[in-house]
């Protein structure tokens, strides 16, 4: 397998996230200490968490991320399971045990990279991207549940994208960071990659295809980390945008496209090469769910942690450039 660039990255961007903090400046008198900010970024402290996936559900946010296992220096992504949280108010988080684990896809071998859950007719299917053991590259699984929480199984006993299906980039991770859509037609889509950005049509049973891989071929500076969303009559594709990661998007007024590349969403994440994100509306507002490397001291670009800020729509649709903060998001309510 190539050596993925990424690995050779030394993040030199300590410090972002608590730069970008413009309510942190209170008035403060001469000789007084500034007050310290209640820190509620990142959302979960006690673990590094990546890859975020917001699911919701009846009332409740379900938080599903990967877990970054590399030791402290070790600059290289352990991944081998995902967890999954759960949240009525964006700000309290109840952990669930692991949902997941990279040996529950017996033909896969290593890497619980970015995954995403999706509900149709009472089940809950997770898309998860992993290193295939006989197919070489990354490869796309589901696995489906009775609960938002798990736990999942294999849902067909075999990869549902293998890199030999996508033959046009020349790495072998191409097949990475599936996001998963459901129309108000009922029609599911499954959009992912990495360099290019593929998609395709899922049958209902949403474990097979339904048509050809699809190539979107006008997202400039396109990486990885699509996400596929709806509001206001609009589909937002947003992704990971160069590297070192911005996000970017595009709008579409179809989930095939075509898609007009809108611009920059959200900054290079602190500490961290990449960022990828989630976009969710819940009890009436919308946030944006992302990873930094924000955790001291040894947070970075392998041990990343997952982070919510406000989303905010212009009057055209457009979405306004995200800041990011230390201070989070008040309790929804
Ligand atoms: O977590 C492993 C990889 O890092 C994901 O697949 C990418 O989106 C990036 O976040």
């Amino acid at each position: 397998m190539k050596t993925n660039p990424r690995s050779a990255f030394r993040p030199l961007l300590t410090g972002l996230l608590l730069a970008a903090a413009p309510t942190l400046a209170p008035q403060v008198a001469r000789g007084q200490a500034a007050p310290v900010p209640v820190a509620a970024n990142p959302i979960i402290k006690d673990k590094y968490t990546a890859d975020p996936a917001a699911l919701v559900y009846n009332g409740t946010v379900y938080l599903y991320a990967g877990h970054d296992e590399a030791p402290a220096r070790q600059e290289r992504y352990v991944m081998n399971e995902w967890l999954c949280y759960s949240s009525t108010d964006m700000v309290s988080w109840q952990e669930h045990p692991s949902p997941l684990s990279v040996k529950a896809f017996a033909w896969a071998k290593a890497d619980a990279w970015a995954s995403q859950v999706i509900e149709r007719n009472g089940k809950f299917y997770l898309y998860a991207a992993v290193e295939h053991g006989t197919i070489p590259g990354k490869s796309i699984g589901v696995a489906v549940a009775d609960s938002p929480t798990g736990p999942f199984k294999d849902a067909r006993g075999s990869a549902l994208i293998t890199n030999d299906m996508t033959t046009q980039a020349k790495i072998s991770w191409d097949d990475i960071d599936p996001t998963v859509f459901i129309d108000g037609k009922g029609q599911a889509y499954l959009y992912w990659g990495n360099t290019i950005c593929y998609w395709a049509k899922l049958k209902p049973n949403m474990t097979e295809l339904d048509g050809p891989i699809n190539q979107i071929t006008t997202l400039p500076g396109f990486t990885e980390a699509p996400w596929l969303h709806k509001a206001n009559g609009w589909y937002y594709l947003s992704y990971a945008y160069q590297f070192p990661e911005k996000i970017a998007y595009a709008m579409s007024r179809s989930p095939e496209g075509p898609w007009e590349f809108k611009g920059l969403l959200n900054e290079v994440a602190g500490n961290s090469n990449t960022n990828h994100q989630s976009i969710i509306e819940f009890k009436g507002r919308p946030y944006f769910i992302y990873h930094n490397g924000s955790i001291p001291t040894d947070g970075g670009s392998f041990r990343r942690s997952v982070c919510i800020d406000y989303l905010y729509y212009n009057k055209d649709g457009t979405m306004k450039r995200v800041q990011m903060t230390t201070e989070g998001v008040k309790p929804a309510k």
